[in-house]
């Protein structure tokens, strides 16, 4: 195994380094700094152009800078961005009739980050335990998947099974009881605590590396759930927004979730917008002042969100990410390559598990793909995820597959 050296030039090395000396250090990029994107591309500060197969973590489903997105929230931005929710706005009145039409539920609670909606979702189950199921004040307990990602706030990462994402931050929440991913069984029993509220978890593990469960997983779970008087909530933040093939990855199965949580591409990747939704019994749990934010709802946010849901709609992204991602998986199965242990994934949502000795081969390889003009980053060492932006063309997906067919060399 050559250790692949990555030449990086004066004006890229300027940018890394100013980051590094005034950014915080919580991530670690790839060493290439963009400043252009557009559709499935992204260019560098060189000039030099590549395929973006992360999509800002699927926030930008819809393609970079996507015109009719950006047409309305440069419009907006002209005319009111924000009024808070102490008043009404006629923007937000018509997203929420827009968006619980789309979806089918009664009510939206419009979030920000990610994260913030999944709190959200998690105060609406605690506060329907108490109120509707008679769970003991202070007793409600929520079902979380083993290898989880909600997002990153304390609460939410005390119910992580990763020490990277929670070790050195406790005291943590209590409350929550794990049940490993894709196991019916655990589920089972462990809905029958009279404590439980919810089950929370993804569709498919994004950050576990892309597991997709047994088929029939998400319809059970959401029917054990149901049996047990249990909410079952669905963080479609990652899979949801035609990323997986369908609107919504719980519609591959037909599951409507007592409560769906949405984020990233809710907004086209131009600015965070999230959103709970939920019908009244569950909704109504949370009267004026008891719960809010400065910017949710904001009409910037409702008129950007209402516009690029509308494109996915439009542009049918759902359809051009199951065909798509089929021929994706098809393609890269075909190549039957030895450090290829599987790839896996539904729709544009995919990951390669790679099969080598060297536990920096995923590492490696993700610096040969920008090399050769793809952006992707490994996800917990042997896997790199591979999520374009919905918007690919076949030829541009042909493209991108045989940048990273003659990537695999650098793999001896
Ligand atoms: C990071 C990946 C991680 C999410 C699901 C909630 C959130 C996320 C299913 C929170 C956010 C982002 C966060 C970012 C990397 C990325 C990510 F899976 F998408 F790759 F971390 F797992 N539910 N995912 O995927 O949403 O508050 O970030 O808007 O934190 O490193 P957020």
């Amino acid at each position: 195994m050559t250790n692949y050296p990555v030449t990086i030039d004066e004006l890229t090395l300027s940018h890394i380094r100013k980051e590094e000396q005034f950014g915080a250090h919580n991530y670690h990029p790839l060493p290439v700094v963009l400043n252009k994107g557009e559709g499935v591309f992204v260019w560098d500060v060189t000039g030099r152009k590549f395929f973006d197969f992360l999509s800002g973590y699927s926030a930008v489903n819809q393609g970079h800078c996507h015109p009719k997105i950006i047409d309305v929230f440069v419009d907006q931005a002209r005319t009111l961005t924000l009024t808070s929710r102490a008043f009404h706005s006629e923007k937000f009145a018509e997203y929420t009739a827009y968006i619980t039409s789309l979806f089918g539920f009664d009510k939206v609670l419009p979030m920000n980050g990610g994260v913030e909606a999944v709190e959200t979702a998690i105060k609406l189950a605690r506060r329907w335990g108490y109120k509707v199921k008679g769970v003991a004040d202070g007793r409600a307990k929520i079902i979380t998947a083993a290898e989880n990602f909600h997002g990153r706030t304390l609460n939410v990462i005390s119910f992580s099974s990763d020490p990277v994402a929670k070790d050195g931050f406790g005291p943590y929440m209590e409350g929550y009881l794990s049940v490993p991913f894709n196991d019916l069984p655990a589920l089972k029993q462990v809905v029958q605590d009279p404590d439980v509220v919810a089950f929370l978890v993804e569709p498919i593990q994004g950050e576990a590396g892309v597991v997709v469960p047994d088929e029939g997983y998400l319809r059970e779970a959401a029917a054990i759930s149901k049996e047990a008087n249990v909410l079952f909530i669905a963080d479609e933040i990652q899979t949801g927004l035609a990323r997986t093939g369908r609107m919504l990855a719980c519609d591959h199965e037909d599951v409507r979730p007592d409560i769906l949580i949405l984020g990233k591409a809710l907004s086209g990747g131009t600015m965070p917008v999230s959103a709970v939704l939920a019908d009244d019994e569950i909704m109504l749990g949370i009267q004026p002042g008891e719960h809010g934010s400065t910017f949710g709802g904001s009409p910037l946010a409702a008129a950007t969100a209402m516009a690029a849901l509308q494109v996915l709609i439009d542009e049918n992204l759902s359809e051009n990410a199951d065909r798509l991602g089929k021929l994706f998986r098809e393609t890269i199965e075909s190549w039957q390559h030895p450090h290829i242990a599987q790839v896996r994934g539904k729709g544009l949502l995919n990951a390669i598990v790679i099969n080598h000795d060297d536990d920096k081969a995923a590492e490696l390889l993700c610096y040969k793909l920008l090399e050769n003009g793809l952006l992707a980053k490994p996800t917990h060492g042997d896997k790199i995820r591979f999520a374009p932006p919905l918007v690919i063309t076949e030829e541009e997906l042909q493209n991108a597959l045989n940048i990273i067919k003659d990537s695999l060399s650098v793999l001896q």
